[in-house]
């Protein structure tokens, strides 16, 4: 793609945005993303033709930025799966919600309009199936929770928070603990949005986990990616912490709608792991000071299925052994990967 035509002003400040994490999360990516998409297409004035190139290397551009959010993936598989002419592949838009702007597109025959249309409708869709699906997670999530519980929090995940408010919301008296989550300490905003709810959060080093597990109830984690036999990949200290929890009885529930099972894995694919900027660690004059040492930064961990318990989905407690299955059934075997210039040839 080296005559690529620039991105969309929109899809730039996306993409910045979430390679910055001034928007983190997995689910929150895919929101903000397929929101360029759709600006993208809305304010294009190019042809057809040109119009698909555009959004290839909008897609591409957003991909790239956390390859390990799959979410950000299947969002982009969602909204311009069927981009090709006479494309009639897409059924990666099972989230509740979507049903009505699938199948309605006429690929070849479709005009600029037509097209531009058709990315807004289904990125449209796709949100609102987002944000549907995360409430129903939500239920199914805090109905494991009673009254009482102690939790155990790792970095900031919006689906386990519905999961919190959806307890509280039923008056059910929860308090936690929050891992900060070195180095970018999302556990802080944990723990003011569970302040924020009326749930006691007790902040904790990473380190501390171990020690007062024998106090806590569920511990509680989102996930970047789930594969299809059931391995999660989530934020750095995941893994770590499910097995002290495996050790200490504790289950291990993760919050999570489809939009986080990987497609790819069902083929043999592993899950990316995102290596991040030293300086996220270790600042450079600190560094100097210390003798110049290497300093790995990978962002997140996988967590064997035999330490999970239970993976909420909007579709209701799944087994981590059965993730395979809805997988098959939401994008068969061959998802479409429109960031890819071969996709669909
Ligand atoms: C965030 C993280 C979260 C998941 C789930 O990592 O690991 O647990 O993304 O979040 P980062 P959500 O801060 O590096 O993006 O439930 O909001 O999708």
């Amino acid at each position: 793609m080296d005559d690529a035509p620039p991105v969309h002003p929109a899809v730039e400040e996306t993409a910045t945005a979430v390679a910055s994490m001034a928007i983190r999360g997995a689910a929150p990516i895919a929101d903000a993303a397929a929101e360029a998409l759709a600006t993208a297409a809305a304010e294009s004035d190019a042809t057809d033709d040109e119009l698909r190139v555009e959004l290839r290397v909008a897609a591409r551009r957003l991909h790239d930025t956390r390859p390990t959010a799959i979410s950000l993936a299947n969002a982009i598989r969602c909204v311009l799966g069927d981009l090709d002419p006479g494309s009639q592949r897409n059924d990666a838009c099972a989230l509740p919600g979507t049903g009505d702007a699938n199948g309605d597109f006429e690929g070849a025959s479709a005009t600029t309009d037509d097209l531009a249309a058709w990315v807004v409708a289904r990125a449209s869709a796709f949100r609102d199936g987002l944000a549907e699906a995360q409430a129903a997670v939500g239920r199914v999530g805090g109905n494991r929770l009673a009254d009482g519980d102690v939790l155990l929090t790792h970095c900031h995940s919006t689906a386990v928070l519905a999961c919190i408010e959806a307890a509280v919301e039923r008056d059910v008296e929860l308090s936690a603990y929050v891992k900060e989550t070195r180095p970018r300490y999302q556990g802080h905003a944990t723990a003011r949005d569970l302040q924020a709810m009326g749930v006691d959060a007790t902040l904790l080093v990473d380190g501390a986990a171990h020690a007062v597990l024998p106090e806590v109830d569920h511990v509680l984690v989102g996930a970047d990616s789930v594969a299809a036999d059931g391995t999660l990949t989530n934020k750095i200290g995941t893994a770590g912490l499910a097995a002290s929890a495996a050790v200490r009885d504790v289950p291990v529930l993760v919050a999570a709608s489809t939009i986080k099972l990987n497609p790819e894995t069902l083929a043999g694919h592993v899950t990316p792991i995102e290596e991040r900027d030293a300086e996220e660690v270790l600042g450079v004059e600190r560094r100097a000071e210390l003798g110049d040492p290497a300093v790995a930064n990978p962002a997140f961990d996988r967590t064997p299925p035999e330490h999970l318990d239970a993976v909420a989905t909007e579709d209701g407690i799944v087994a981590p052994s059965n993730v395979g299955t809805i997988l098959r059934e939401r994008y068969g075997t061959a998802p479409p990967r429109p960031w890819d210039p071969d996709d669909g040839e």
